[in-house]
């Protein structure tokens, strides 16, 4: 009820109203009384006056009320909490990374700690973005495990978070740009073969990238420690008698020059990486930083010069990420250029990288062919690594070239080839050995290395491949050794070259690449027979080049030696061979097949003052007779197959994201598996 009288009692207050219910209290003191005993009072007068329904119905409003009043109390409490934490977050953002702002903050809820998801997503395991580096020591594994990979999501809210964390994931992957790294290794996921633009760009910054999520490095085995003690023994005599010149004489502690460039220093860099010998490393690398100069007047072998040191200095570049090894390259690969100025554009096999002149032998104006193909792998990747294109080109138009070739038989390549005309020459001899051996390597790994879309090149090596099987193929008496032997004007020679023995190992790794399976079993025999070059011979080491025995002879042997053929120069090809079958097998028996070849180095080819030698007969064991020189491929190859062999762990130089150059130095496959 409204009472007029009241608000004509006294003078208007507007900012009250007074609600009145009984005469009494109309007529009070004044009309109007504001005393807090008086209100009081009234109030519990007029409660009183209500009935117990009402009182019921106010009571229970002011109790919804009160509910109410709490509940929204919390949340406005969350909510101010998390404006108050993003502004920290934010602030903390802009400490770490000065002027970056968080233009989208994010939808879905920030991933919550681990400790405080535990009780909701006990098994819950996602991929990390990857972390900023930090360097091992010793060889780590080098892959980066599919974000997908672990999980085990259970419901939709997982989802959402999980999805969450792949977007993040992959943002951090764009914006590195690089999705293999060890100890700075860069590959970059999306180059294609396409010719790099003309215009130099800089190479990418080596950004090694570990995830909480690689799986721990595979501890290193008891073999391999013989390897890295094999390793650090042959450096010593290196070290001692021969630093900086290009190979050692381990018996008279003095050394060799071939092209006066510290070949066997360059050769091992990348297996002193690979095997974790970092002082060994760093003291190279000075030598390389202060005393590796090209210019300067001395013919170099293209090919050798190529595979060795560009090769050496590239593959060692992308495992250490420093930029010192690329400035080297680049400067020997521009130096190497003018042999490619010919009528013909096949290279000649000489330059002079001080003159920047370039020549034939001085007997012939042949090159080889195995040479003028194997440089191929080199100089794309510099191209690439440059955005110079003219080494890419080059060695590109050779390949073409050489394609459209004729004098090949079934694939085959003749040996020889002019460099005015660009013919072959010396038709009618075929060899999977010496001077045609790494046109076949090649034709497979540039195809791997450049993401196989290169059709020309693989044709060429499957018909190749079709050609060895037709022409090349026997098998010896009494084991049915399978063997690759050569042809000469139609007649066949059971001769074979330890120098073959590569030829395993890219059949395996072509195999792996989805090519025929039949020469997986090719290798898988061919790998036997190169075994038996050694176990069948008295101290259990190879010569450099065997003849086969195709008529069981009472007494006879498969292996038949030569005395100008018994010598042994620590030659890789079988190890490297052995490397990829069990890469692709599995099958232990070739990691100790590796491992009697490498106690037989050690018996016969090991000088107690440092270093190994090539030794002139392996029918002797208790003279070999040293030859007194220590390849540098000995180094380069030989130790580090060793070491790769005897490795469980795949991610040690991942096949599917390197392929290896002719001397063995690990290149980025542009587009990896
Ligand atoms: C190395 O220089 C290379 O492996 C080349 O392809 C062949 N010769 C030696 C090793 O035997």
């Amino acid at each position: 009820m409204y009472s007029g009288a009241a608000a004509a009692a006294g003078p208007p207050r507007r900012d009250f109203i007074s609600v009145t219910l009984g005469p009494e209290e109309a007529v009070g003191v004044g009309g109007y009384n504001n005393s807090k005993a008086w209100r009081r009072r009234s109030c519990w007068r007029k409660w009183k006056q209500l009935s117990r329904l009402q009182r019921s119905v106010i009571l229970f409003l002011f109790a919804f009320l009160a509910v109410c009043g709490v509940i929204s109390y919390t949340s406005m409490g969350e909510a101010w909490k998390s404006i108050t934490n993003k502004s920290l977050d934010e602030q903390r953002t802009e400490q770490e990374i000065p002027g970056l702002k968080l233009a989208n903050p994010a939808v879905l809820p920030a991933p919550q700690k681990a400790d405080a998801n535990h009780g909701d997503y006990p098994e819950l395991s996602l991929q990390k973005p990857p972390k900023l580096p930090h360097v091992r020591r010793g060889p780590s594994n080098l892959q980066i495990r599919a974000p997908w990979r672990d999980m085990r999501l259970k419901t939709r809210h997982d989802t959402i978070r999980a999805v969450e964390e792949l977007v993040e994931a992959d943002k951090v992957e764009k914006t590195e740009k690089s999705i293999i790294s060890w100890r700075g290794a860069v590959i970059e996921p999306d180059q294609s073969t396409e010719l790099p633009s003309s215009k130099i760009k800089e190479p990418e910054k080596p950004s090694p990238v570990e995830t909480e999520d690689q799986k721990e490095p595979v501890p290193i085995n008891e073999r391999q420690l013989a390897v890295i003690e094999a390793f650090r023994h042959a450096w010593k005599g290196y070290k001692d008698f021969a630093w900086g010149h290009d190979e050692l004489k381990p018996l008279s502690k003095s050394y060799s020059e071939w092209f006066g460039l510290g070949l066997t220093l360059i050769d091992a860099l990348d297996t002193m990486w690979i095997l974790g010998l970092k002082e060994e490393f760093e003291e190279a690398r000075k030598w390389v930083a202060n005393d590796l100069v090209f210019d300067k007047n001395v013919d170099v072998n293209l090919f050798e010069s190529t595979i060795r040191i560009l090769g050496g200095l590239l593959s060692t570049y992308h495992l250490s990420g420093d930029s010192l090894f690329l400035e080297k390259a680049k400067d020997i690969g521009n130096r190497l250029m003018p042999a490619f100025k010919t009528p013909s554009k096949i290279p000649y096999s000489d330059v002079n990288i001080g003159r920047g002149t370039a020549h034939p032998p001085r007997w012939t104006s042949d090159s080889t062919v195995a040479e003028v193909t194997s440089i191929q792998l080199e100089f794309r990747e510099l191209s690439r690594l440059t955005g110079d294109e003219k080494f890419q080109k080059a060695v590109d138009e050779v390949m073409k070239h050489v394609h459209t070739l004729s004098g090949k038989n079934d694939g085959l390549v003749p040996m020889f080839i002019n460099t005015n005309s660009g013919q072959f020459t010396h038709l009618g001899v075929y060899t999977l050995g010496a001077r045609a051996d790494s046109y076949y390597e090649y034709l497979l790994k540039q195809w791997i290395q450049g993401g196989k879309k290169e059709n020309e090149l693989l044709e060429d090596y499957m018909r190749a491949i079709e050609g060895v099987k037709k022409h090349l193929l026997q098998r010896s008496e009494p084991k049915k050794l399978t063997f690759v032997g050569e042809l000469a004007h139609g007649h066949f020679s059971a001769k074979m070259d330890h120098l073959v023995c590569f030829l395993p190992g890219t059949l395996a790794l072509g195999a792996h690449n989805g090519l025929a399976a039949d020469h997986m079993k090719l290798a898988e025999a061919l790998i036997e027979t190169c075994y038996q070059m050694y176990a069948q011979v008295e101290t259990g080491l190879s010569p450099e080049i065997v003849h086969f025995n195709l008529h069981g002879q009472k007494g006879h042997k498969d292996v038949e030696i030569k005395p100008a053929d018994r010598h042994n120069l620590l030659r890789p090809e079988t190890v490297e061979s052995l490397f990829y079958m069990y890469r692709f097998t599995g099958d232990k028996k070739y990691q100790d097949w590796g491992w009697e070849i490498l106690q037989n180095f050690n018996r016969y080819t090991r000088v107690p003052t440092g270093g190994y030698t090539s030794i002139n007969n392996v029918q002797n064991p208790s003279n070999p007779e040293p030859r007194d020189k220590m390849e540098s491929f000995f180094l380069g190859e030989t130790l580090k197959y060793m070491f790769l062999l005897f490795s469980d762990d795949i991610d040690l130089i991942n096949l599917d994201k390197y392929i290896f150059n002719t001397e063995a130095h690990p290149l980025p496959i542009w587009v990896p598996a």
